[in-house]
């Protein structure tokens, strides 16, 4: 498919807003759906929506059997050697949340160090500052560089012999970064320290092997890869989830129940407690058949282009400064800069009226907005079926809106 062909997929991009044609800049934030993911959630709600894993009769079976599919097509798309590693979650945040509840509030101790970076989305933050403020532990950082990427030489200096859980972005949802992740397993691991990644920006954008990663945790969102809203995955190592404690006490995850005393399922039903998001993973199984027929591979390239002519017509722009790393090889499909004079929210709205949605604010990153001196940023976000006429409206918007502020200030 060329990247009409893939446009062509996506019906929400056939519209006009504000009198021109929609340019979706927004995709951090959330991608759009194909129509074969709407397809696949209208088709389950006409013709076998049911509760799975209850009952026998045949749209129980049928909705049990694609639940359980869309969790193989996920173990699959991210190399995992199980469907029991596979844990279906609401999101991201609820991922990195049960980890945070389980592992580390039952692992980690009173001194030991949690490890983390300034570059992390709220959900990868906040979740580690409480528990780690529950059990006395201490919240680290690793420092960054001034170009906003991560020197190992700094990794291996914020690793102490009480670091016991280090948590690490792949793809840094505000600076772009793509982050070392396969050689900061390797010396979380030397020190007996586990990995978790937060993979809400790599995982429909860059090849996601977890096995090659050796990471011991990676939490994705659905509705960021094509998939619907309410669903996301926590992936773990089989011997690392199978020691956890579940963290939702309730129906469908329980073995035997007794008034004083229950036991749980075995993975990876024991982490699933209530009825499951049966259409969010099916949707989720469309949308990974829809990304395979494109390749990872082919996706990254696309956006690192996209991405590289973006960086090259913005940066050639006086008054625009852009965050993060200069070589497009080293970040993913975003770009976050600022223009002088022009709040984000200012460029937002004028960049709205010409059809153009791109992100402003903080972005779930308040820490690092601190560390880039800023209080907030404007960000364009590529995805599959963006082109390069949606780079170059982008940057016609942008020096439309800075003429117009311009000529305000005079
Ligand atoms: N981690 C990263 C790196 C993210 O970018 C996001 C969402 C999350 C975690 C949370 O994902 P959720 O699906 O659980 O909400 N990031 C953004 C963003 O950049 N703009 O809107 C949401």
């Amino acid at each position: 498919m060329n990247v009409t062909e893939i446009k062509n997929q996506f019906p929400i991009l056939e519209q006009s807003i504000n009198g021109h044609p929609l340019v979706y800049l927004d995709n951090a934030a959330t991608s759009q759906k194909p129509k074969v993911v709407i397809d696949a959630l209208e088709t389950y709600y006409r013709s076998y929506n049911a509760n799975p894993h209850r009952g026998v009769h045949t749209l129980g079976m049928k909705a049990t059997d694609a639940y359980e599919e869309a969790r193989e097509k996920v173990k699959t798309f991210i190399h995992a050697k199980e469907v029991a590693e596979i844990i279906f979650t609401r999101g991201t945040t609820t991922s990195l949340n049960l980890v945070a509840q389980s592992y580390v509030r039952e692992f980690l101790h009173e001194d030991d160090e949690i490890l983390i970076t300034e570059m992390e989305h709220h959900s990868n933050l906040i979740p580690w500052q409480q528990v780690a403020k529950k059990i006395g532990a201490k919240l680290t950082y690793i420092p960054l560089s001034p170009d906003g990427t991560i020197d190992l030489e700094n990794v291996k200096k914020s690793i102490t012999a009480k670091t016991k859980f280090i948590s690490i972005t792949h793809v840094s949802n505000v600076l772009g970064t793509i982050n070392p992740i396969k050689e900061i397993a390797e010396l979380a691991h030397k020190q007996g320290a586990v990995l978790c990644v937060d993979a809400a920006q790599s995982v429909s954008h860059l090849p996601v092997d977890v096995q090659d990663l050796n990471c011991d945790f990676l939490a994705f969102s659905g509705h960021k890869m094509m998939g619907p809203t309410g669903i996301g995955v926590l992936y773990g190592k089989k011997e690392i989830l199978e020691k956890m404690p579940p963290v939702e006490y309730g129906g469908e995850m329980i073995d035997f129940v007794g008034l004083y005393e229950s036991t749980w399922k075995e993975l990876p039903w024991k982490f699933e407690g209530g009825t499951p998001i049966v259409a969010g993973a099916i949707g989720l199984g469309a949308a990974i058949d829809f990304l395979g027929q494109i390749g990872p591979e082919a996706i990254r390239l696309h956006e690192e282009k996209l991405t590289s002519v973006a960086l090259e017509q913005l940066s050639s722009i006086d008054g625009i400064s852009i965050y993060g790393p200069t070589n497009p090889k080293q970040r993913g499909g975003l770009i976050t800069f600022n223009v002088d004079h022009v709040h984000p929210h200012d460029l937002a709205t004028v960049l709205d009226s010409e059809g153009i949605a791109i992100r402003a604010g903080h972005h779930c990153c308040q820490p690092l907005m601190k560390w880039l001196q800023v209080s907030a940023t404007a960000r364009a976000s590529f995805s599959l079926y963006n082109t390069e006429e949606d780079v170059t409206s982008l940057v016609s918007g942008i020096k439309k809106a800075m003429a117009f502020f311009e000529d305000a200030f005079v």
